[in-house]
């Protein structure tokens, strides 16, 4: 140990208890060599203090017309996760299957080791417990996350059940996963930092699924640095049910209860900025008197099923870290009233007076707002966004709100037990070919859906926009292991609780982006897809005929009600529509699909796919 580290105060707090934990918090403290560490305790004291000092580094503004809220600017590399960068070290290649980079573990660990080494120095060290559900609860799994990043710790406070109550969890020989992070800009002795978000260009976001540890170097943002999130809650999650027999999935929970109090329980994925925190929040429109949309949660669902055959449902997180553009009062009402108190903004534009813009906010206003400064600080005004296309939020801009902030909060969403899931939704992002909504036949036919999946590609990553990908289950970032077998896995689930005599949830999937020759979108969304959830619940009820297509059971015109929409047969008819030309070259690329993922893909979703075909050539 060097002379650093050995002044370094590692004495844990007496409420924790845990001598691994506090063996491998020394052991890290020792690489990464912080000058002091902070174990979290998950206070409004702590919380406010750690807001204060990020005030004072320039790295959050506060805002004055929101209370206790706070606009942060990164680095403009740091926008979005990445990756290109981010690895499953599985012990072997083919478990981390062909959409995952791979890398061999000790080649990694030899790769990451020179890189954490002093990766700390000059900062503090913050030590993070969390847990991902319910305190306590049986679908619930906590983790420790350790940082450098004061800007991670307060969004952490807010994204999940972050505190001291954690390590009663843990005891003396809980599990946990640990998790290591770091911006990856050590301070030399006597250095400031010379940027409000400091970051490295080299970035690992690194997960061993084996070991069910995280390690990530060098961002600071969203999904790469809040590792209970995607890297936790979806990636090392999935190993764990896959060896376990549950479900980790990028999926919103929502309750949604008819004029005569009887409550469903619907689970629905779609890819990241596709509109699940817009879903999950859901007002329906006036015609639905008597109907309530309420949130469980809106981006991730941990899944297991119980000895009756039923799969229960918990988020596992606290808060929402959602997309801000596109967001209004016609969009997502709920979560525009979620906003006006105790929320951390990133990217977002600042306005003269002292409060945060989006594109978007102008269909509220009216108008748009004469003068900004953009998320990258510069002046923004109508006049230079036309001239430059210059935004004056980032695309990828994101709140970081409580879920206790939303007024359309479920009464169950932090009940242990979890809730009833009775129905899947699968959703992609394709403007042609993909109809509104359909039903698979069975759970086969529905894990072949969500299977070929495909959706066009939006800011919350990096790379090319617009472009469509084949994106399984919303999971293709995700998945903590070979796709292949995590389609299998969900065939095994449904036929294990088929087998057990009970009624799996019906699978749907829906498509709300078609657009018409003009390039304008057909069908209104947002509010309006209440129609479509409750045609859902009538075929639950067995109270709506259907109607069979190629592509699943859809809806007859006559079976959606339309009170107060305008929506003829046609436009019907032109989201709805199986243009049998446009199929056969979506067969195609399912096939090639298929190809990539031939190793150990399931013989399933192979026959389904002849049977899709035969219709289709009927
Ligand atoms: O950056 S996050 O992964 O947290 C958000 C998203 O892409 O869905
Ligand atoms: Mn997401």
């Amino acid at each position: 140990m060097n002379a650093a580290v050995q002044s370094l105060n590692i004495q844990a707090p007496d409420y924790v208890k845990n001598p691994k934990l506090i063996a491998w918090v020394a052991e890290m403290a020792a690489l990464c060599k912080p000058a002091q560490i902070h174990w979290c305790d998950g206070s409004q004291a702590e919380y406010d203090a750690l807001c204060q000092q990020l005030v004072d580094a320039g790295t959050f503004k506060p805002l004055a017309k929101r209370p206790g809220s706070f606009l942060a600017w990164t680095d403009p590399s740091d926008v979005a996760r990445v990756e290109d960068r981010t690895y499953i070290c599985s012990a072997k290649k083919e478990d981390a299957g062909p959409t995952n980079n791979w890398m061999e573990p000790a080649e990694m660990r030899a790769t990451l080791n020179p890189l954490f080494d002093g990766c700390m120095a000059g900062r503090t060290m913050y030590v993070v417990p969390f847990s991902m559900g319910p305190l306590g609860s049986p679908i619930a799994h906590v983790g420790i996350e350790l940082s450098d990043s004061p800007y991670v710790a307060v969004n952490m406070k807010i994204m999940t059940r972050m505190g001291k109550a954690v390590y009663d969890v843990i005891g003396t020989s809980g599990e946990f996963v640990p998790c290591v992070h770091t911006i990856g800009a050590p301070l030399a002795a006597g250095q400031k930092d010379e940027t409000t978000w400091p970051c490295s260009k080299t970035k690992y976001i690194v997960h061993y699924p084996e070991t069910r540890e995280i390690w990530s170097y060098g961002s600071g943002y969203g999904g790469n640095a809040l590792l209970g999130k995607k890297c936790f809650a979806l990636r090392i999650a999935s190993t764990m049910g896959r060896d376990q027999g549950w479900l980790a999935e990028h999926m919103l929970i929502l309750g949604v209860t008819n004029p005569e109090g009887k409550k469903y329980h619907v689970a629905a994925a779609f890819p990241s900025a596709c509109g699940k925190t817009n879903f999950s929040m859901l007002v329906p429109p006036k015609a639905f008197d008597g109907w309530k949309v309420t949130t469980i949660g809106d981006d991730i669902a941990w899944i297991k099923p119980q000895a009756d055959g039923s799969l229960r449902a918990i988020n596992p997180e606290a808060g929402y870290f959602g997309v801000a553009p596109g967001t209004n009062m016609l969009t997502n009402p709920n979560c525009m009233l979620s906003l006006d108190k105790n929320v951390i903004f990133t990217n977002v534009a600042l306005t003269d007076d002292g409060d945060v813009w989006w594109e978007g906010m102008e269909k509220d206003e009216g108008k748009l707002p004469d003068h900004l400064i953009d998320w990258q600080g510069k002046d923004w005004t109508p006049q230079i966004a036309k001239e430059t296309g210059a935004k004056a939020a980032h695309p990828n801009a994101r709140f970081t709100v409580a879920a206790t902030n939303n007024p359309a909060l479920d009464e169950a969403w932090d009940d242990p037990a979890g809730v009833k899931i009775d129905a899947i939704i699968f959703g992609g992002r394709r403007s042609t070919t993909v109809p509104l909504v359909t039903e698979a036949r069975d759970w086969t036919e529905g894990v072949y859906m969500a299977a070929t999946m495909g959706s066009e590609t939006t800011a919350a990553a990096f790379g090319a926009q617009g472009v469509v990908r084949r994106d399984p289950f919303a999971m293709l970032p995700f998945a903590g292991y070979n796709m292949s077998d995590y389609f299998q896995h969900w065939l095994d689930l449904g036929a294990k609780i088929e087998g057990q005599g009970a009624t799996l949830p019906k699978i749907f999937t829906t498509n709300w982006f078609r657009k018409n020759a003009e390039g304008k979108f057909v069908w209104p969304g947002y509010g309006e897809n209440m129609r479509v959830l409750k045609w859902m619940i009538d075929r639950l009820e067995g109270q709506a005929q259907g109607q069979e297509t190629a592509f699943g059971i859809a809806p007859q015109y006559a079976e959606i009600n339309w009170n107060g929409l305008d929506f003829n047969a046609a436009q019907f008819d032109s989201v709805t529509n199986i243009d049998k030309a446009a199929w056969a070259e979506e067969m195609k690329l399912h096939g090639e699909h298929f190809d990539k993922l031939a190793y150990n893909l399931p013989k399933a979703m192979l026959d389904t796919k002849a049977e899709l075909e035969k219709r289709l050539s009927a």
